[in-house]
């Protein structure tokens, strides 16, 4: 079933916080609202939530009390709004046949158009990074486009693929979940040239991509969520998998663990062991998950196809306890070296105090933690 069929949804928030509490842990729903129609995708730039809600065009939702949600405005895109992105006070929305629009968000409840740019195909995601957006253009690959200039987008570069559903970004590559052409790696170092380097083929379609240190995690149809080794992009493989049909998830990278969407339930997964992903707990959502979005311990699901919601859940609390590095349940040794082997390698789960940077500081906030225990 195609992502686009569903014409109507909501968008939850999910949130886990606090201490372990093992298997079967529930994450807490903290609240909900209704945006008029199925939230896709969603951002979230400081306290506001952007959704792309279809045929209501990009609807502005402030979640600064996650327990109250309340919508702020939106702007009725021509078309349907099926992705978005946001970089400080603008947003970008991917908006199907109608390309991609521009709008200043500095109001986010009045939302103004700065301009639009139209693609050659379906435009179905979108992320920014920098001074330049790629463009997920459905039948016609990637759009890498200068947006330097919010009022006048140019574009770099292009790169035909087979179909494409949603991208991530990476450094000088960006990995594209390619329907029915599976998993491709674009180096867009140059981005007036971007080149295919590595593909993975699946059986079914890939839907979702999102990253994971020197992994992605890709949503199939029929093959599960893959965990694929990205080290080497000329030759991604698949290291884990997790049986669950999705069509949205979200990556905690510093966490170790992944939020995803299946069906009408939001599962959370524990990617300490990346070749073995495992369920750590999960909670019903009010309909189908076709969004997930994390923003610190938060977790926003967009939700429909009866029954159109944004649901705020609290996902912290299902986290095990971090002094327990391989989750063993034993707290010894062995979490040590495997923390600072881990922080000597760059991985994004060495940054323990969560700040964005690497440094002694984390080591130290780890050794706290072991010292103290579980
Ligand atoms: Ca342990
Ligand atoms: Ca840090």
């Amino acid at each position: 079933m195609s992502r686009l069929s569903v014409m109507s949804g909501s968008v939850v928030i999910l949130a886990v916080a606090g201490a372990a509490c093992g298997q079967g842990c529930t994450p807490p729903l903290l609240g909900a609202v209704e945006p008029a129609d199925t939230p896709n995708r969603i951002v979230v730039e400081g306290g506001t939530a952007y959704a792309a809600a279809l045929l209501r065009g990009v609807v502005a939702v402030d979640i600064s009390d996650p327990m109250a949600p309340v919508v702020l405005g939106g702007f009725d895109t021509p078309g349907t709004a099926v992705g978005v992105a946001c970089d400080g006070t603008t947003v970008f929305v991917a908006n199907g046949s109608e390309g991609v629009y521009i709008l200043d968000a500095s109001d986010p409840g009045q939302m103004q158009l700065l301009s639009q740019f139209v693609t050659s195909a379906p435009a179905y995601d979108i992320k920014v990074v920098g001074s330049v957006a790629y463009v997920g253009v459905y039948t016609h690959g990637l759009q890498v486009v200068d947006v330097g200039d919010p009022t006048a987008p140019a574009l770099l570069g292009e790169i035909d693929t087979t179909g494409v559903y949603g991208l991530a970004v990476g450094e000088g590559l960006v990995y594209v979940a390619d329907g029915a052409g599976g998993l491709r790696v674009i180096d867009v170092s140059d981005p007036t040239d971007p080149v295919l380097v590595g593909s993975l083929a699946i059986q079914s379609r890939a839907w979702w991509v999102d990253l994971f240190g020197d992994r992605v995690l890709v949503a199939t149809d029929q093959e599960g969520l893959l965990v694929v080794d990205v080290s080497d992009p000329h030759a991604p493989f698949v290291e884990g998998v997790y049986q669950a049909t999705s069509v949205a998830f979200a990556v905690d990278a510093a966490r170790r663990v992944a939020l995803v969407g299946v069906g009408q339930t939001l599962e959370m997964v524990d990617l300490a062991d990346p070749a073995a992903p495992r369920r750590l707990g999960l909670a019903g959502t009010l309909d189908e998950s076709l969004a997930v979005t994390l923003a610190g311990d938060l977790c926003l699901v967009g939700v429909g196809i009866r029954d159109d919601a944004m649901q705020v859940f609290e996902f912290s609390g299902c986290v095990p306890c971090p002094a327990d590095f391989d989750r063993n349940s034993v707290v010894d040794t062995r979490d040590a070296v495997g923390f600072l082997h881990g922080w000597a390698q760059g991985e994004p789960w060495g940054d323990f105090d969560a700040d964005g940077a690497l440094t002694t500081a984390d080591v130290i906030a780890f050794l706290n933690a072991w010292s103290v225990g579980c």
